[in-house]
């Protein structure tokens, strides 16, 4: 087995160095190897204090998640921490990279914290839907109080160097060198009495700053429990001695180890880092892509402007006039003083960013990019117009892109001279805020290609996943299906609220029918009527978006759609709901009141039917990929897993049977995917496509 942890000795002071690539997570050979080496120095004359710190990018990222639901193995974490707790010599824990989790729990054991400037730390263990397990959420309120304690790990943030100074998380920054600082620090407390977290008592809250933090995450948690326990646990701290605390917090954590939400969670983290990973690209080396070309600088590509931006890449917006190009960087621009004043941001930061920005009415110039993404109006006429003109300007060497969200890709490539340069980049508004990138690979995209775009991907910090070419790609398609069945229960007795409500308990931030509102109907209706003409007359369609715009009611900005807005709340319309009833009674169809658990039921089962189409046809890989789309551009709740995970969580026979009565009630358009009926056949489930 590889040596996890290098032991040296710079005089009185024993360094352990972590190494356990890639993050240094404390596997149980890391934790056989750490409480042994305590040990061990507690009896050894030359050693008079220890600095604990990582080897590599990173000190720790805590546990190891390839460990999560197996039978925890000795020794246990916590016992380790408490170990060095107890060390009758000094110990330093140095961090560096990121110290998460159990890395950071380890540092609140030690007797001083020291960090590198650019360190990070936190406990983002409610992110897996878990909470720290190793002492983390009795000794932290212990160290900087309860209130910050409790932001920390219901928000699983990452503090930066100068905050966790700050906090008095840490008791320094390094200034150059951590190790040495680590060491110097260590020989200071030589002989000294250590003082102990776990002894130590919780500094009382402000009754008022407390209560408001309850209550924000409270609210932010919307669902999951994981941030509900944590304020029961940081209270536990003022309350009850350590070791009745520490044992509660260990309950807690295998409570949620074991849970539906701790299981979907981790599942989405595992289903991100193996989106990039295709096997058909292996070996494949991206090209370089330093200067982006952007046409069109509508909301879409002033987004997409900023997200490369941000990112470091220098950027080329074109737009036709100089009109329309001084909107599109009034947008820009727009977007950068709103991250200024949420302080994501500061004014240098915007003026170096926008120092990479090149404006310009000039096509031609286009010419000088790696990479150019046409973000210009959905309508095929105008991008194939566009591609021809780009046809004879760019070199064959440019990677070219489209942002469409509907539009078949085929017959751009045909218009441009290096087809397997082309390829859909499909971004989600506000472009530099939402993480997902539906990278589309037409017919002749090339490996290289797409290998690049997955670099881009990363760089931009997106989940990227690739999609094959088809109407809505895997997002847009599946999201047509759900709106689909909303609809349909309004014809048999349920209303838009109701709906609503239970797509909103089932975790979505808003209901189906509110967001069209937002969206504005009159988009939906404009793609009815165009497709009007080659609608197949049999397909069940309701028309209830026609008679809503007919009425002007185009949603929110129009203040009104499905409902009715009151300087900017929400009310159900009466109006419109006479509409629903009526058009509901003249399809002839039963009318009968629907519980959420049958509403969300019917919504689960055609996304969940469409995306196995979508498996079955090869436009998604794998169904995990489905999952991090739907989760990260739909706001399908994360703690489910996504569709694919929560329907493998309901059993796909169950699943199954809906479709097939869905089949029986809906018709043309609603056909059975043969993939679910063979899972279910074969006694398999969408986990084991993934190769889990
Ligand atoms: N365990 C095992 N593998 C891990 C890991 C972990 N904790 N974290 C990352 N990896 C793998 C990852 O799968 C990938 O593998 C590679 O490392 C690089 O990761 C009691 C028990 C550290 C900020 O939740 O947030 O402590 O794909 O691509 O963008 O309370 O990974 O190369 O094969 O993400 O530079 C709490 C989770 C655990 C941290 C690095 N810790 N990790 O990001 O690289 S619970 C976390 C991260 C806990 C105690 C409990 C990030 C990162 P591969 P990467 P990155």
């Amino acid at each position: 087995m590889a040596e996890v942890l290098r032991i040296s000795r710079e005089g009185e002071v024993t360094i352990l160095e972590i190494d356990n690539p890639p993050v240094n997570a404390t596997s149980q050979a890391v934790r056989r190897a750490l409480i042994d080496a305590v040990q061990r120095a507690q009896s050894e004359i030359e050693t008079k204090a220890i600095v604990i710190c990582g080897a590599g990018r990173t000190f720790t990222a805590g546990g190891d998640i390839t460990e999560f639901g197996k039978p925890p193995r000795e020794p246990h974490l916590p016992d380790v921490i408490n170990r060095i707790e107890e060390s009758a010599k000094p110990v330093v824990v140095a961090w560096h990279g990121t110290a998460l989790g159990g890395g950071c729990e380890i540092g609140l054991g030690a007797h001083k914290r020291i960090i590198a400037k650019e360190g990070l730390v936190g406990l983002p263990e409610v992110k897996l839907g878990l909470l720290p397990g190793a002492g983390g959420t009795q000794r932290l309120p212990r160290l900087i109080g309860p209130v910050a304690a409790l932001d920390l790990i219901a928000s699983g943030r990452m503090v930066s160097a100068p905050e966790a100074l700050r906090l008095g998380l840490v008791d320094a920054v390094a200034e150059k060198d951590l190790r040495r600082e680590a060491i110097a620090l260590a020989r200071g407390l030589i002989g000294q009495m250590q003082p102990r977290l776990s002894l130590r008592a919780t500094p009382a809250a402000e009754p008022e700053a407390w209560q408001a933090m309850v209550e924000k995450v409270n609210r932010e948690a919307r669902g999951r429990i994981a941030p509900q326990r944590a304020i029961e646990l940081v209270s536990q701290s003022l309350t009850l001695p350590f070791a009745t605390g520490q044992a509660n917090e260990r309950r807690a954590f295998f409570e949620l180890m074991n849970s539906e939400q701790s299981r979907g969670l981790r599942h989405l983290f595992l289903a991100e880092r193996e989106a990039g990973k295709r096997p058909e690209l292996a070996g494949i080396t991206p090209r370089e892509v330093k200067q982006v070309g952007i046409i069109g600088a509508g909301t879409m590509g002033s987004g997409i402007a900023v997200a490369f931006l941000d990112a470091g890449y220098k950027v080329m917006l074109l737009e036709a006039d100089d009109v329309a190009l001084q909107a599109g960087l009034d947008r820009v621009n727009g977007l950068y003083l709103r991250s200024i004043r949420s302080g994501r941001i500061d004014e240098n930061t915007r003026l170096e960013r926008l120092s990479n920005l090149a404006p310009t009415t000039e096509m031609g110039r286009l010419a000088a990019c790696d990479l150019v993404i046409e973000a210009v109006f959905e309508d095929m006429g105008v991008k194939l117009e566009l591609m021809k003109k780009l046809a004879g300007l760019l070199p064959s060497s440019t990677l070219v892109a489209t942002n469409t969200s509907y539009l078949d890709l085929e017959p751009m490539a045909d218009a441009l001279p290096a087809p397997e340069r082309f390829l859909g980049l499909h971004f989600f508004s506000p472009a530099h805020v939402m993480k997902l990138l539906e990278i589309v690979r037409a017919r002749r995209t090339s490996p290289e290609a797409l290998a690049t775009a997955l670099a881009i991907g990363r760089k931009l910090k997106k989940i990227a996943v690739i999609s094959g070419v088809c109407e809505g790609f895997i997002g847009n398609r599946i999201l047509a299906k759900f709106r689909a069945q909303c609809e349909f229960m309004l014809e048999e007795g349920a209303l838009p609220r109701e709906i609503d409500a239970a797509m909103e308990a089932f975790g979505l931030a808003m209901g189906p029918f509110a967001v069209q509102d937002l969206a504005g109907l009159d988009i939906a209706w404009a793609r009815r009527k165009r497709l009007a003409g080659t609608r197949d007359p049999a397909e069940r369609d309701v028309p209830l978006v026609d008679r809503l715009c007919e009425e002007g009611r185009f949603g929110q900005k129009a203040g009104k759609g499905w409902y009715v807005y009151d300087q900017g709340r929400r009310l159900a319309d009466p109006h419109v709901e006479a509409l629903v009833r009526a058009h509901a009674a003249s399809t002839g169809r039963p009318q009968r009141a629907f519980s959420a658990q049958e509403i969300q039921n019917r919504v689960v089962t055609a996304m969940v039917n469409e995306g196995a189409k979508i498996l079955a046809e090869g436009i998604a890989a794998r169904p995990a990929d489905i999952d991090l789309v739907l989760v990260n551009g739909y706001g399908f709740p994360n703690w489910r897993g996504g569709p694919m995970h929560y329907a493998d969580g309901l059993g796909l026979a169950q699943i199954l049977a809906m479709a097939k009565s869905a089949e029986a009630r809906d018709g043309r358009g609603f056909e059975v995917a043969g993939l679910l009926a063979e899972l279910v056949a074969g006694q398999r489930n969408f986990a084991a496509l993934n190769g889990g």
